[in-house]
């Protein structure tokens, strides 16, 4: 054999055992969600629903190496056995078969159908936000994410950090020294915690964008005016990244999106955290009803603490108003 041949033969033997890596680097790629090196398949992801996604592409996928094996294979051999220099003459006068023509259209309808089957189950339970412990409203802006802890009175914008925008602007090509995540950082991470069922309703203020976490397994096209469902349950703690999955304009490269998932009780302080330091540093206590031009009284810092958590009444206005004269 010449070598050109061989080189031939070399990439074609590659090429068909592409889903044989894949398949090989599947265990190694389960252990995190980010991307790695020469990652030939889809990530597994975190959720059941990047699970159930991903165990449809690998049975897709074996069906397809299933048929590629059959199809090239009865190629190979049909052009190895009736080669001409073994004095194979062409048969002129097929022009069609009638049982070939109903199997390869039934055998497609029911590998359709095999596949079909699992792919809807799926996808209608994809579309289930049924029964879950909270929500989070998302709004997509031009260029940021708003994340709203609904029924909390805790809320954030996450935009991209400064040390990306920072070497973005410069100009210049980042290594993975520079920046481990490059484009895939932002300042206020949406964290979320794990083992629970979190139902998102995702919109947009101003163009169309779409919240697309990878390792949760769906995207959700964020449309202003429309309110979007969309829900998740993380397995296990970790940090996943995501992009907006839909040209929105200029920025669109630099609205990422991050998920720190952590267990619930971790969840409960943060969120316990975030309540505190939102709110309001000294009530406003009883104003004066009228201009008197006096400087507000000074805040008991105890008493506007015993009013957030309710066991102190308000003083009354009156009684704190000093008569206008
Ligand atoms: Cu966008």
């Amino acid at each position: 054999m010449k070598a050109g041949r061989i080189k031939q033969w070399a990439v074609g033997i590659a090429a068909m055992a592409m889903p044989v890596f894949a398949y090989a680097q599947a265990a190694t790629a389960a252990s995190s969600a980010d991307p790695v090196r020469w990652q030939l398949n889809m990530g597994q992801g975190v959720t059941s629903q990047s699970l159930n996604a991903y165990s449809a592409h690998m049975y897709a996928l074996w069906i397809c190496v299933a048929i590629g094996i059959l199809v090239f294979g009865a190629m190979g051999y049909a052009m190895w056995k009736f080669r001409h220099s073994k004095g194979a003459v062409p048969d002129k006068d097929f022009t069609h078969s009638t049982k070939l023509e109903v199997v390869w259209t039934v055998v497609p309808i029911v590998l359709l159908v095999l596949m079909a089957f699992p792919a809807t189950s799926k996808l209608i339970a994809m579309y289930d936000t049924r029964d879950s412990a909270m929500t989070v409203k998302v709004t997509g802006y031009q260029w940021m994410w708003k994340y709203e802890y609904l029924g909390e009175g805790v809320q954030m914008t996450s935009r991209l950090d400064r040390k990306s925008d920072a070497i973005r602007q410069s100009g210049t090509q980042p290594t993975l020294a520079d920046h481990a995540h490059y484009l895939l950082d932002v300042d206020n991470v949406l964290v979320l915690p794990t083992q629970t069922k979190i139902r998102f309703v995702i919109t947009a203020d101003d163009v169309i964008h779409a919240w697309w976490v990878p390792a949760l397994g769906w995207k959700q096209d964020a449309i202003p005016g429309i309110v979007n469902e969309a829900w998740t349950q993380i397995e296990k703690p970790g940090v996943y990244r995501g992009q907006c999955a839909e040209l929105c304009g200029k920025d669109h490269g630099f609205m990422p999106i991050v998920v720190r998932a952590v267990p619930k009780a971790e969840y409960q302080q943060w969120l316990a955290a975030e309540k505190a330091k939102n709110a309001p540093a000294a009530a406003p206590v009883a104003p004066a009803a009228t201009g008197t031009g006096t400087a507000p009284a000074q805040v008991d810092p105890e008493m506007v603490e015993d009013v957030l958590e309710g066991t102190e009444p308000t003083a009354p206005a009156a009684e704190a108003a000093p008569v206008a004269g």
